[in-house]
Formats: C-alpha cells, sequence, structure tokens
C-alpha cells in the first residue's frame, strides 16, 4: 500500500458511503440531533470556489458532529428559480424549465466528486410544483391570517422590460439592462407583514448567541427601531396640517425649515399647479429609490412658498420645502429640519441662506461664543450637552428635554411620543415567470378571491414566449383566464409570481421530510430537527435571507405549522476565495492557467513569456478573469487537497487567498501523513494492542503520547469553535513529531500506533478519503465514517512544566519554566540565573529565598 492513488482511492471511498448508505438521516428521539445546514445553491449549471469553501466547512461539522455521536442531519437542494433561467430563455431560447433541471443534474455531478456526507434522500428542488404547492398553501394561510395583504407600492418601472426592477438593478436611475431611464410607479403589489413582528425580530436578535456579532448588529440596524415623536405643524392659509415625525423633539426651538418627500400627497398635489416643482419632482425620481442612493446624492430642495407654524408658538413660521432626502417610506415622509445639530439640515441650511440656531450645547459652555463657531463651521452639533434657547427646557439634558418635549406636545394636542422602525413590508410581486404563481384569482364581482386548495397547486404553463418584453404569464393566451370560484363568472389568474426569497424563506423545515405529500411539513420531523443547529453561509444574506426567514417561520408558528420562532440556533458566516490578478503587456487581464510564476517570483505569459505583471487577491470575478475552476482542481489535485487547503489557510470566516502553492502544499502534507502511515518509524503491534501505563513508558514515548492527548483536546474544541486552521496546525505538530520515536524506546510500537490512529482520525473530517484509506492500511475493518471521535485522557493533558513568578524584594523581576513539582533548590537556582533578576541581586546581601511551589520565587535582599 505505499503508493497513494488519489482518484481511484476517492472513487472507491465515496462508493462504500453509498453502498453502507453512511450519511441517511433517520429521526430517533433517543438520540441527540444535529442539523448542519450550508445555504443552498443557485443552479448556475457551474460549481465555484465560493461552494467548494462552503460546502466544505459544512461536511467537516458534518462528518464531526457524527463522529461526535449525534444523530446528524445534511441535507442538499436547490434554490431553483429566478432571473438567469429567464435569461437564458431570451438569450438561447432553451426554456428556464430545461436549463434549470440540466444544470441541477450538472451540479450534482461536479459536487459528487467532493465527498460531501449529504443524505441525497432529501434533495429538493424549488421549482418543482411538489415543492411550491405548499408554498401556496403557505401564502393563503398568511393571507386569511392578515400577514398577506395587497397595496399601492412605489416601484421602480423599466419602461423597456415592462418590468419592475429591484433597488440594486437601478443603477444611476437608469435599467440595468435595457438602459432606459427608470420611472417611478404605484403598483398593486402582494406584501407580507414583516413590520407585525418588528419588535418581536429586534428582541430575539439578543438570544441569538452563536450567531456573529457583525450579522447581529445589521438586523439590528435593518429593524431600525427609533423612539421620537409625531407632531403637527398647522400651515398657513390651509386646513390640513403637516405631520413629521423626528426623534429629536428637543430640538423644536432650533427649527428653521420643514421638509416634505418627493412622494409626499402634498407635494404631489403642489406639483399639479407648479411645473418647475414637477419637474423638481421629476429629477428626484431618477435618483431612485434606494436609501443608498439618496442617502450619498447631494442634498437638493424646493421652496414650495407654504410656511409651516412651530407647534410651540403661532407667532413663528418657517417655510415649507421639498427635499430629496426626504424618504416616503419612512415616518411620515415629512420632517422639521434642525441644521445646528443634523448633518443633512445643516448642509441644506448652508446651501439655502436658512437660520442655525444652537438649541444643544455642552454644559457649561458659553452659549454666544459656541453658537457662534458652530454656524461658521461646517459641522452640526450632534453630541450630549443641556438645552438652550429653548424656553421650558432649558437646562435639561436631551434625554429629559425629549421627554418634556413629548409631553408638552401631548398636552397641546399636537401628537404623540411613537416608536418607528426603518423596517419595511416585504414586498413579493414580481412580474416574472420563472418563479412560484401567486395563487389568487380576480374578480370582477368578488374582488380577490383566493384559489380554493383543492384546486392547488398553481402550476406554471409550459408553452411560454419570451420574444417580447415584459412577463410571459401575462400574455400568455389562455393560462391567466378562469372562471371564479365564487360567482363563475370569467375572471383572472394573478400573474406576478413570488420573490425568489420565498423559496429560501422555508427550505430549511422542509428538509426535516421532504417526501411529506399532503403537508408542508411533517411535524414530529420538524419538531425533531429544527433549530439548525449549524447554519453556513455568505455574509451577503445577512439582512434579507435571515430576516424573511425569521420572519416566516415565526409567521408559520402562528399559522400553525411549526412550534418553533427562531429557524438558525447557530449561524456562520464565511469569508470569500481571493485570487492574485494578472494583467499581460497589451494591459489585458490573464487567466491564472495563462501565466507562470518562476522560482523568484516573476510572471510571464506562458504562451510567449512576455512579462506579467501581478495585482493583489480580489474577489474571483469574471470580469478580471482571476476565477479558479473547482472541477480542474478536483480533477488534479482530488477533493482531500483542496479540502485541506481550505480548512488550514485561513480563519474560516476570513477571505482566503487561492493558489497553486497552498493547494501542493496541502497536497504535499497528506502524502507525507500517507507515507507515515504505510512506513511508520517503529514497528506497530497488532490493532487493539492497549498502550502501556504512562509510568512503564520512555520519556520520548510519554511525551508523543501525552502530546496525542493534548492535540486531541485541542482539536475537539477548535472543531467546535470554527477555529479549523489552528486544528490543522495542532495535527500537523503531532505527525511532525512522530518520526522522532526510535525503535528501542520502551513503548514506542503502541504510542505510535496511537499518534498515527489519533492523527488520522482527527484528520478524517477535512480529508475523509486518504483517513479512510490510511485506516484501513492500519488494520481497521470498519470505517472512519462509522466510527467515534477520540476521547482525550485528561490527566495526560496536564503540562508537566509550570512558570512561577521570579520576584525580588516583592517586585516581579521574571518568569521561569520548571517541571512541575520539581526540588525547591532546582527553582531558587533557575531564579537566580534570570538576567532581570541578577541585575536587582548583583552586589547585594541575599537574606532569604522563599519557594512557593509551583506558584513562585521570593528573593529578599539587602543593602
Ligand atoms: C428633527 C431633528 C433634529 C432630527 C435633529 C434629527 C436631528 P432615525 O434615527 O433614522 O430614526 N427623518 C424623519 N423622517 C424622515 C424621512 N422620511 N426621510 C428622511 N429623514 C427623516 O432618524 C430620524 C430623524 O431623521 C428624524 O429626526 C428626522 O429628523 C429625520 F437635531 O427631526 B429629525
Ligand atoms: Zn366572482
Amino acid at each position: 500500500p505505499e503508493r497513494y492513488s488519489v482518484k481511484e482511492t476517492e472513487a472507491h471511498w465515496q462508493k462504500v458511503w453509498a453502498e453502507r448508505d453512511c450519511f441517511r438521516a433517520v429521526e430517533d428521539p433517543s438520540r441527540e440531533k444535529y442539523y448542519v445546514l450550508e445555504m443552498f445553491p443557485y443552479p448556475s449549471g457551474r460549481i465555484h470556489m465560493g461552494h467548494l469553501r462552503n460546502y466544505t466547512m459544512g461536511d467537516l461539522v458534518a462528518r464531526f458532529r457524527r463522529a461526535r455521536g449525534f444523530n446528524v442531519l445534511h441535507p442538499m437542494g436547490w434554490d431553483a428559480f429566478g432571473l438567469p433561467a429567464e435569461n437564458a430563455a431570451i438569450q438561447r431560447g432553451v426554456h428556464p424549465a430545461k436549463w434549470t433541471r440540466e444544470n441541477i443534474a450538472a451540479m450534482r455531478e461536479q459536487f459528487k466528486p467532493m465527498g460531501l456526507s449529504i443524505d441525497w434522500t432529501r434533495e429538493i428542488s424549488t421549482c418543482e410544483p411538489k415543492y411550491y404547492r405548499h408554498e401556496q398553501k403557505m401564502f393563503l394561510d398568511f393571507y386569511k391570517a392578515g400577514l398577506a395583504y395587497r397595496t399601492e407600492a412605489w416601484v421602480n418601472w423599466d419602461p423597456v422590460e415592462h418590468t419592475v426592477l429591484a433597488n440594486e438593478q437601478v443603477i444611476d436611475g437608469k435599467g440595468w439592462r435595457s438602459g432606459a431611464v427608470v420611472e417611478r410607479r404605484k403598483l398593486a403589489q402582494w406584501s407580507f407583514r414583516i413590520t407585525r413582528y418588528a419588535d418581536d425580530l429586534l428582541q430575539a436578535i439578543g438570544d441569538l448567541e452563536r450567531w456573529p456579532d457583525k450579522v447581529r448588529t445589521m438586523q439590528t440596524n435593518w429593524i431600525g427601531r427609533s423612539e421620537g415623536a409625531r407632531l403637527r405643524w398647522d400651515i398657513e392659509g390651509r386646513d390640513a396640517g403637516l405631520e413629521v415625525f423626528t426623534t429629536r423633539p428637543d430640538t423644536l426651538y432650533g427649527a428653521s425649515f420643514c421638509a416634505l418627500s418627493p412622494n409626499h400627497p402634498l407635494t404631489l398635489e403642489l406639483a399639479e399647479r407648479d411645473p418647475a416643482l414637477k419637474a423638481f419632482v421629476a429629477e428626484c425620481a431618477r435618483i431612485g429609490t434606494s436609501e443608498e442612493a439618496i442617502e450619498t446624492a447631494e442634498k437638493k430642495g424646493y421652496d414650495t412658498g407654504l410656511k409651516a407654524v412651530h407647534p410651540f408658538d403661532p407667532s413663528w413660521t418657517v417655510p415649507i420645502y421639498v427635499a430629496n432626502f426626504v424618504l416616503m417610506e419612512y415616518g411620515t415622509g415629512a420632517i422639521f429640519g434642525c441644521p445646528a445639530h443634523d448633518q443633512r439640515d445643516f448642509d441644506f441650511a448652508k446651501k439655502y441662506g436658512l437660520p442655525i440656531l444652537t438649541v444643544v450645547a455642552p454644559k457649561d459652555a458659553d452659549v454666544a461664543r459656541f453658537s457662534a463657531d458652530l454656524a461658521a463651521g461646517d459641522e452640526a452639533f450632534v453630541g450630549d450637552g443641556v438645552a438652550v434657547n429653548s424656553g421650558f427646557l432649558d437646562g435639561l439634558s436631551v434625554t429629559d428635554a425629549k421627554r418634556a418635549a413629548i409631553e408638552k406636545v401631548e398636552s397641546l394636542g399636537r401628537g404623540e411620543g411613537t416608536v418607528q422602525f426603518r423596517l419595511r413590508d416585504w414586498g413579493v410581486s414580481r412580474q416574472r415567470y420563472w418563479g412560484c404563481p401567486i395563487p389568487v384569482i380576480h374578480c370582477e364581482s368578488c374582488g380577490i378571491v383566493p384559489v380554493p386548495e383543492d384546486q392547488l397547486p398553481v402550476t406554471l404553463p409550459e408553452d411560454v414566449d419570451f420574444e417580447a418584453p415584459g412577463n410571459p404569464l401575462d400574455r400568455h393566451p389562455t393560462w391567466k383566464h378562469v372562471d371564479c370560484p365564487t360567482c363563475g363568472k370569467p375572471a383572472r389568474r394573478e400573474t406576478d409570481t413570488f420573490d425568489t426569497f420565498m423559496e429560501s424563506s422555508w427550505y430549511f423545515a422542509r428538509f426535516c421530510a421532504p417526501w411529506s405529500e399532503s403537508e408542508a411539513f411533517d411535524r414530529a420531523a420538524v419538531d425533531y430537527w429544527l433549530p439548525v443547529d449549524q447554519y453556513i453561509g455568505g455574509v451577503e444574506h445577512a439582512v434579507l435571507h435571515l430576516l424573511y426567514s425569521r420572519f416566516f417561520t415565526r409567521a408559520l408558528r402562528d399559522c400553525g405549522y411549526v412550534g418553533l420562532a427562531e429557524p438558525f440556533a447557530g449561524l456562520f458566516t464565511q469569508g470569500m476565495v481571493l485570487h492574485e490578478v494578472y494583467k499581460g503587456p497589451e494591459g489585458d487581464w490573464l487567466e491564472p492557467g495563462e501565466v507562470e510564476i518562476g522560482q523568484d517570483g516573476t510572471a510571464r505569459r506562458l504562451s510567449d513569456g512576455a512579462p506579467v505583471t501581478v495585482g493583489r487577491a480580489e474577489k474571483m470575478s469574471k470580469s478580471k478573469r482571476n476565477t479558479v475552476d473547482p472541477e480542474r482542481i478536483l480533477e488534479t489535485y482530488g477533493a482531500d487537497a483542496a479540502r485541506l487547503f481550505i480548512v488550514s489557510d485561513n480563519p474560516p470566516d476570513g477571505d482566503m487567498e487561492w493558489s497553486d502553492a497552498g493547494l501542493e502544499g496541502a497536497w504535499r502534507y497528506i502524502n507525507r501523513v500517507w507515507r507515515l502511515v504505510a512506513r511508520p518509524p517503529v514497528d506497530l503491534p497488532p490493532v487493539g494492542a492497549p498502550v502501556p501505563a504512562a509510568a512503564a513508558l520512555d520519556r520520548p514515548a510519554l511525551d508523543l503520547l501525552k502530546r496525542t492527548h493534548k492535540t486531541i483536546a485541542g482539536v475537539t474544541e477548535d472543531l467546535e469553535r470554527f477555529r479549523f486552521n489552528t486544528a490543522v496546525a495542532r495535527i500537523r505538530e503531532l505527525t511532525n513529531a512522530i518520526p522522532d520515536l526510535k525503535a528501542e524506546t520502551e513503548g514506542a510500537g503502541a504510542v505510535c500506533r496511537f499518534a498515527l490512529e489519533t492523527a488520522v482520525r482527527l484528520l478524517n473530517p477535512m480529508v475523509p478519503h486518504v483517513t479512510e484509506a490510511a485506516w484501513a492500511v492500519l488494520g481497521h475493518d470498519g470505517i472512519l465514517a462509522e466510527s467515534d471521535w477520540p476521547e482525550a485522557d485528561p490527566a495526560l493533558c496536564v503540562d508537566d512544566t509550570v512558570t512561577l513568578a521570579v520576584q525580588v524584594n516583592g517586585k516581579l523581576r521574571g518568569n521561569i519554566e520548571v517541571p512541575k513539582d520539581c526540588p525547591k533548590e532546582d527553582a531558587e537556582a533557575a531564579a537566580l540565573a534570570v538576567e532581570n533578576v541578577r541585575a536587582h541581586t548583583d552586589g547585594k546581601t541575599i537574606r532569604k529565598v522563599v519557594v512557593v511551589p509551583n506558584r513562585i520565587v521570593n528573593i529578599v535582599v539587602a543593602g
């Protein structure tokens, strides 16, 4: 067994695992379960390096937990609806269903050589009616519960493609594909009332202890809870007032203008009679609807000529502007501006010559000077302080002044204290073909009629064309024409389909029993397997997917489907895979395969030896041509080398730089371990031979035995905490120590076998194939995929040296490392030899040396 053939070995063990059905998950209430899930892939047709990294980590966790005795669920499926399938249909004339199914088949084959320990019997594909029929039922239940509703909403409308665009698809006010100037339109849309759970979703973040802090912060900010007040300003010469939302009612005496959103009803009303305002509104619409775009655009306003009356003082009025930075979707769509204490208002005031009135100043500041400096500078004062120039609020802290201002507003009947969330309801309508049909029918007499449950699923028609822009479902000659289920008159099917975030909001629960036909979930299975114990995926899903899933689980709970609120108990977000970029002499990007890096690090073009400029590692992208093909890597080096490189390179939450050198390093190490097993440094006793008691071992054997136990303890803890790279480093240290063992050492053979077997078992979750082979070479009949994790003996993990502090006259002067429980004289001699100790004892009389065993050496000197 000296030669190690990657291809044959990996294929062989994959076959063995499949034949023995090692990874099939079966509910067993007598056993503790562990559910590991990586975010399921979109079937683009090719796996990429991000997949390789993500699924390697998940597989490591699954194998580790299985060995630790857990009943592990580790499934795989496909997030199969979405736009790329429609684009393929448009560009290549292939039907989205065919394209998607073929891609799934191709990717399933590409995943197989990775040796993932997946229960393939649970595979799901979200574009199949047997999956989405349950989603349609959920929607109808949500509708009944008031969690789904239809409303008019502002959307980005692409007039060329005839479709709504997501904010991310609007670039510089234009459709990302059509290049057409995007219009803002009000359209009837289906929405989910995620805001009903805003407080709960926020509060519960505090209990997600095994989620990364950064993700918890992002969700907290996304939900965005603000305490403040709604208050009404009268408008001179009009009956209706203007309601604004503010988080700083304490700054009311610093107000110098009010501003409306360009989409505020009052704005639209005024624009009817004011062409200049109409033009301004159109200009604002070109920024798009995304908050980020609005935040970064230059602040601009339009003076409506109207005057708002201050709530605290009827003789005081301020101008009302329309301003491009006021969002219609937040608060009331209108604000009062206080330039001295808000940066946007400050910039706005400078631009339009509005007063800057200081109403908060640092405690004990000279208010006149402070105000003058503030108005002359270019920054608002947003810090803490006390109210000034503010009538009845003067002298109060910001917190107290807010409270007092709200009380006053309420007593005047001009508003009240409120809590405002940034979170918006979730619009789920898309004017697309390749999505789950929304199961409702529009009837002229009956209005919205849910499709009766016995008529589910509403399936997509297959005969669609993508020739014309717009939604093929809408254009289809017959599909949408149905009779109203209630009155029987001709009616129309809803032709919008669901946002594809819907399918990924409950797939993790479906994996618990994907074969269940009549029900979405088998309640016993769901109760057993959920929550997901370890979810793994990219941080780009930190907000939407994870928040929607948390909402969806709550909604499912309230509709009686499941019994829990939080779907993911543990979350890990892995970093990206990067690669250097290469530029040829003509300034064009070169692929890694086209470049040769010499011994001295200089890069040349393979084809002609022309010099190549090497740029820093960047996220792999087609445009810079720095992608690496996982299939080729698996083909050349095998899964184990790729997996080992992935987990040993960097902490798994950081980015990793892919390189041939790194991959080859992993490959060499695997071969080293293989040779060590095939040709151990000493003869091994037979399998199962006991390791002699510590007292019977010579020092080098005992040292290796202890190191082995410490490695078990360290690696176990590392894997539990996602410190994969340090786990690998520990195992490397262990395998590096094994060859030092000499045959004549008492106990060498038994300890060597123990160390080798341990290394192989600890490496198994990372490199499952070669370790199975090594296990067999070591003489075992069983296989590691079905074996237990090694146990560390705590007695052999204790350090046999201790660190003692050395003091001179009570002051710490150094530390010494000595054998545990060593004689006092030895500790004393070692302490006196420390250089810094000598510096403080030389030329002085040593009165006394006190040694507290294993703790401290105290030297008392005089003179
Ligand atoms: C007056 C004021 C004075 C404000 C001051 C701030 C500082 P957060 O913390 O995000 O909740 N605002 C309210 N509605 C808005 C909208 N639809 N679009 C843009 N801005 C809006 O922010 C709340 C603050 O943002 C509110 O408090 C309001 O400005 C502004 F010294 O009111 B403030
Ligand atoms: Zn009807």
